[in-house]
């Protein structure tokens, strides 16, 4: 079994090529660090992503959302002079109704994406990071913020000066996840930002030490290409962490337990440096324009 770490839209961009090689035999473990209640709704960015992704229901142009839904509560809000700065289409709306509806009645957020996912055809395993309350927040000169508001109202504008995670210390696994690395023969870190997609998983108690024990091959596609991200603002994140904006930074940040890397063809000048730090290295193209390139991106990382 394989077993995929991911964010949103480039994880998900990268697990239709898996799913195409290797039909449903994958899990999903998901970040949540990017939840957030808005008009009395819990909305869960990422998990949305892959499950709207993984039943080809997404809106594939800006890889989040519903393909083809209208705004119409939207722009009822907008009437009413409300802030609006949170695109939720319609049929969008009806999935973060019916999340918030069941977690009211006690379910656990895993338990409604499983309920979710059978709905809509999904049969990956797909997997929150956690059940608990936990939330991301840019530090920025002008003050600290939800992950959200950074990224979406203020368009990743602002100079980061740190990221916290707000629940790190007290969150646990949600059911499944430690046994989905410890069990797995694979687990694919897929193109994401490594601090706060990848590193937020990588926060919640025992996920680190888990990748760290398993048997299994871990295996990284790097999210920098030629010193930036393909999409987003994981250059300001590594920066202000200290860590090299490169394929190498990228490695040297998870090197207690990858064993291998996939790098950009771009980046094939980081090779001899990143085997240095005893991580194996595949140089191929990681840009993932086609449907092609995608089915191409995972059949090299199942090669390994
Ligand atoms: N991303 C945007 O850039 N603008 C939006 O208005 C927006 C709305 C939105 C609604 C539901 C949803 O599930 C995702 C949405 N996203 C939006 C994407 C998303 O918030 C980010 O791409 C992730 O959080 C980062 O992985």
């Amino acid at each position: 079994m394989i077993t995929a770490l991911a964010g949103g839209v480039g994880a998900a961009r990268f697990l239709i090529g898996l799913k195409h090689v290797i039909k449903d035999e994958f899990s999903v473990i998901v970040n949540t660090g990017d939840d957030i209640e808005l008009y009395g709704l819990h909305i869960s960015p990422d998990l949305d992503i892959v499950t709207y992704t993984l039943s080809e229901r997404v809106n594939e142009d800006k890889g989040w959302g519903i393909r083809d839904d209208t705004f119409h509560f939207l722009n009822a809000l907008k009437d009413y002079g409300s802030d609006t700065w949170f695109c939720l289409g319609d049929k969008d709306l009806a999935t973060h109704f019916y999340r918030t509806e069941l977690l009211r009645q006690g379910f656990s957020l895993s338990q409604i994406t499983n309920e979710i996912c059978d709905s809509l055809g999904v049969k990956v395993k797909v997997l929150p990071m956690t059940n608990d309350k936990f939330e991301t927040r840019i530090i920025t000169p002008e003050g600290e913020m939800h992950f959200e508001e950074y990224f979406v109202k203020r368009q990743f504008k602002d100079k980061v000066l740190g990221v916290r995670f707000i629940g790190s210390k007290t969150a646990e696994p949600a059911p499944g996840v430690l046994d989905a690395i410890l069990e797995a023969e694979k687990i694919v870190v897929c193109p994401s930002n490594p601090i706060v997609s990848i590193g937020t998983i990588l926060s919640v108690n025992q996920i680190r030490e888990s990748l760290n024990r398993t048997k299994a091959k871990v295996v990284a596609v790097s999210p920098i290409v030629a010193g930036a991200p393909i999409k987003g603002p994981a250059d300001k994140m590594l920066q202000a962490s200290g860590i090299e904006v490169s394929a190498y930074g990228v490695a040297k940040l998870y090197s207690d337990f990858l064993d291998e890397i996939i790098i950009d063809n771009k980046d094939e000048a980081e090779k001899e440096r990143i085997e240095k730090l005893g991580i194996n290295v595949t140089v191929t193209n990681t840009i993932m324009k086609t449907f092609e390139d995608k089915v191409l991106l995972a059949k090299a990382v199942l090669e390994i």
